[in-house]
């Protein structure tokens, strides 16, 4: 079997950095058995979030969700182990966090507090090809 040891970007978003959420998310992340590779705790630029969520471009809720994630300071995280894209989403849930089951990241600690699914506590990447674009915008170099 060939190991194939992967990479995701995590953010814990505005809402989890400044509810001091940021820890029980890296203990989740690490009790699942993820390494933390790298770790960042900056307030990003418009420039950076817009290409992060460049996908949802044209979308209603691109700007606000833009300007959101500016707000504040957000952890940014580069976890690494075998499928682990695919793991932390199953540890976030769902994207709405009034929806995501309990026991999941969102589904514990997020709800609607008035933004609808704006405020969902954390992003992970989709695929190994976002992760690797989201990782180049967050850590470039790493
Ligand atoms: P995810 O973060 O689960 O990958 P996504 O990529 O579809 O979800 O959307 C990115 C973020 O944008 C999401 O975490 C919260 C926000 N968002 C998504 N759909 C939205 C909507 N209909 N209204 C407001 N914000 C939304
Ligand atoms: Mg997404």
């Amino acid at each position: 079997m060939t190991e194939q040891i992967e990479r995701s970007l995590v953010l814990v978003k505005p809402d989890g950095y400044r509810r001091g959420l940021t820890g029980e998310v890296l203990r989740r992340i690490e009790a699942k058995g993820y390494t933390l590779a790298a770790l960042n705790v900056l307030t990003a630029t418009s420039e950076m979030l817009h290409a992060h969520y460049a996908e949802h471009e044209g979308k209603p809720f691109y700007e606000p969700l833009c300007e959101f994630m500016s707000s504040g300071p957000v952890t940014a995280v580069v976890i690494e182990g075998q499928d682990c894209i695919k793991g932390f989403r199953s540890l976030a849930g769902a994207t709405n966090p009034t929806e995501a089951a309990p026991g999941s990241i969102r589904g514990d600690l997020g709800r609607d507090w008035g933004t609808s699914v704006q405020q969902n506590i954390v992003h992970g990447s989709d695929s190994p090809e976002s992760a690797a674009r989201e990782i180049a915008i967050w850590f470039p170099g790493l």
